[in-house]
């Protein structure tokens, strides 16, 4: 479904820093509001979602009034503590909080991050977190609701701010910490204060340097935003005057790439502009409160706690394409791969670098931050001199576009997909160890015949690892030739598993050793 999709070439970068082309709609979802989500196609997602479409390692932490736990539209993308044994009165995992299975309420002090109904509530307030979450990681292509600028990703809630929407830096911080302990890569802040806490600006340092990348909203003031230079607005303006803060600070603008007109500016501390207008996403439902007439689902949202996840959940599609980015170079390629923005008086020039456009993000990571290997490549270790043969740096692997590394077992098995070893490449341990082990290699289909060591029947290889015995020798003669014999290769018994077993064959009609050998093109048909 998802084609593949070739880098533009170099000479064309500084194009993309003018302009985008242009592509009416290259992916279509079936979330049934797709068409009604504007921002997808100003912000080039659609066209992001060749490169990739998100990832179940990327965590992004959304700390905000909570999300719905029980959203029809985020229950499967949902950060869940997989090492907490829910409800038990003990914490699991040692994370120093009490069955924080779904994340934590900085607010109540419990393992329930939403809102809690029956007491006084702010209506905005209440779905704000959910809102966020759908724009970032609603489950997309399930004919539900809305896409999510990741089709797959964990979203992790952190609730810090009450029904009002009010929180302060204390719990900011310790939201922070709690996500950054537990694995947050993307840390999206949709609120704002006007008091500095240098308390909240180490905690951030501490953020940025364990990895995690940290967006803000520059915040809204009615009649036309004011200039955070003058009036400095936190967390975004952070460390306010340093040439980079470790914040993404994101400012709103509208359909036609202008300011949004309650939309705050600066030169400083606003890094980059998102759609931030008219925004159509999941709310907060409950059988307490009047259902919306979209049901799970409102239009019309808008401020910069919706243009900052805009860009918090691009970041997320960057760390999937390649999760050895830093926070910095995150931030690096966003800026430089923004479009203009129209932006007449006085915060004209201060609306950070441009318009978001996640297509040409990754395009540019892909060329200024390369990795060492891209999927569909073979990948191993480097050897010392004189490493002994089972040492791991031996193991060759093929790095599929599933983001695995599937082990060959060994020579022969290697050698029904590759003619030798000079594709593969040495990358490093760090490297290696971003990419999750996958299965076992199996033989190429059709190439050879094999049999366990324990077991005397032959088998012939279909796609996928799937074998078929061979019903007679005749029929071995048959499709292999006189000398079938010489092309059955022994498997050790101990990779009995790697293999599934088909129909057995019961006359050279009902295989074919061609057929087979066509079926598989290349290793990533194989999983
Ligand atoms: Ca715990
Ligand atoms: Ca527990
Ligand atoms: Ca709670
Ligand atoms: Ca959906």
């Amino acid at each position: 479904m998802i084609k593949t999709f070739s880098l533009i070439a170099l000479f064309l970068f500084q194009s993309w820093l003018i302009a985008s082309p242009v592509f009416a709609s290259v992916m279509i979802t079936d979330d049934i509001y797709f068409h009604e989500q504007w921002y997808l196609q100003k912000i080039q997602v659609p066209l992001a979602w060749q490169t990739t479409t998100g990832s179940n390692d990327v965590i992004v932490a959304v700390l905000d009034t909570g999300f719905d736990l029980n959203h029809p539209d985020l229950e499967e993308n949902k950060w869940i503590n997989t090492d907490e044994v829910p409800d038990n009165g003990i914490d699991d995992d040692g994370n120093g909080f009490v069955d924080d299975r779904e994340g934590w309420d900085f607010v109540e002090d419990d393992h329930t991050p939403e809102p809690t109904i029956g007491e006084t509530y702010d209506e905005g307030a209440v779905s704000h977190g959910t809102v966020i979450a759908g724009i970032i990681g609603a489950a997309t292509n399930n004919q539900k609701g809305i896409a999510g600028i990741n089709w797959h990703v964990k979203l992790m809630n952190v609730r810090i701010l009450d029904n009002m929407g009010v929180g302060n830096s204390n719990t900011a911080r310790e939201g922070i910490k709690y996500a950054v302990k537990n694995g947050a890569k993307v840390i999206n802040l949709s609120f704002t204060g006007f008091n500095d806490d240098p308390e909240l600006e180490s905690v951030i340092q501490a953020a940025n340097a364990a990895g995690a990348l940290i967006v803000a909203a520059v915040g809204n003031t009615e009649g036309g935003g004011v200039n955070v230079d003058d009036t400095p607005i936190y967390p975004a303006c952070d460390g306010h005057g340093q040439a980079d803060n470790g914040i993404i600070g994101v400012a709103s603008t509208d359909k036609t790439d202008t300011k949004s007109t309650f939309s705050n500016y600066g030169a400083t501390c606003t890094d980059i502009s998102a759609p931030g207008e008219d925004i159509l996403s999941t709310v907060y439902q409950n059988s307490a409160r009047a259902p919306f007439a979209k049901g799970f689902y409102q239009d019309s949202w808008s401020g910069t706690s919706m243009a900052a996840p805009m860009v918090a959940g691009s970041a997320a599609l960057l760390y999937a394409a390649n999760p050895r980015l830093t926070p910095p170079q995150i931030k690096n390629v966003l800026r430089l791969s923004a479009d203009p923005v129209q932006v007449t008086g006085p915060a004209s020039g201060k609306m950070g670098a441009g318009r978001l456009n996640i297509a040409s993000a990754l395009k540019l990571a892909a060329l200024l931050y390369p990795p060492e290997a891209v999927p569909g490549s073979l990948v191993k270790l480097s050897c010392a001199p004189l490493a002994d043969v089972n040492d791991p740096c031996k193991a060759v692997y093929f790095y599929a576009s599933d983001g695995k590394r599937h082990a060959f077992p060994n020579d022969k098995v290697f050698f029904t997909w590759f003619a030798d070893f000079s594709s593969v490449k040495e990358v490093s341990q760090d490297f290696l160890s971003t990419l999750a082990l996958g299965k076992n290699v199996t033989y190429h289909s059709g190439t050879k015949l094999v049999k366990f060591q324990s077991v005397s029947t032959v088998f012939a290889v279909e796609a996928k690892g799937v074998l078929r015995a061979v019903g007679s020798e005749a029929i071995a003669a048959e499709l292999y030739g006189a000398d079938w014999g010489k092309k059955v290769d022994d498997i050790s018994d101990v990779f009995f598993g790697n293999y599934t077993f088909g129909l057995k064959i019961n006359a050279a009609s009902e295989y074919s050793v061609e057929g087979a050998k066509a079926l598989v093109n290349g290793l990533d048909q194989n999983f």
